[in-house]
């Protein structure tokens, strides 16, 4: 059973260039790529895509620092995609995340995390409509 998640190598990964180092740890895991592409959101979209932390005291700075410059957005696919990403990824703090994952090799700010994936099924839907209407 194949399973979609959206990942985003977020404006901090791309001027850090480590795209293709996320790209590379997406495929030598297993994972497939449905779709991928390189944008600057708007801050509706932005908005639209963190809208479960509109509340939070972070929301305003999180919507600038996301708008802030280009960012590649990817369908990625496999077992358990969802998971399986959010292993690569690490913990949301770099700090706390391990070593040897995205955010705990490569970030140090919670704020500037490098990647994004969705946290479950629902939200994946609902993320990959929005980035990507075209995959249904
Ligand atoms: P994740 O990206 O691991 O799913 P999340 O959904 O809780 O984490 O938060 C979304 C993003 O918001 C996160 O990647 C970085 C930012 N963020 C979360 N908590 C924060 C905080 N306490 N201060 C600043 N930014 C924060
Ligand atoms: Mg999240």
């Amino acid at each position: 059973m194949s399973e979609r998640t959206l990942v985003l190598v977020k404006p901090d990964g791309v001027r850090r260039g480590v795209v293709g180092e996320v790209i590379a740890r997406i495929e030598r895991k297993g994972l497939t790529l449905a779709a991928l592409e390189l944008r600057t959101l708007s801050r509706e979209t932005a908005e639209a895509h963190y809208a479960e932390h509109s509340s939070k005291p972070f929301f305003g700075e999180l919507v600038e620092f996301i708008t802030g410059g280009p960012l590649v957005a990817m369908v990625v696919e496999g077992p358990r995609a969802i998971e399986a990403f959010r292993a690569l990824a690490g913990a949301t703090d770099p700090v706390s995340a391990t070593p040897g994952t995205i955010r705990g090799d490569f970030a140090l700010e919670i704020g500037e995390n490098i990647v994004h994936g969705s946290d479950a099924p629902d939200s994946a839907e609902r993320e990959i409509k929005l980035f990507f209407p075209e995959l249904g």
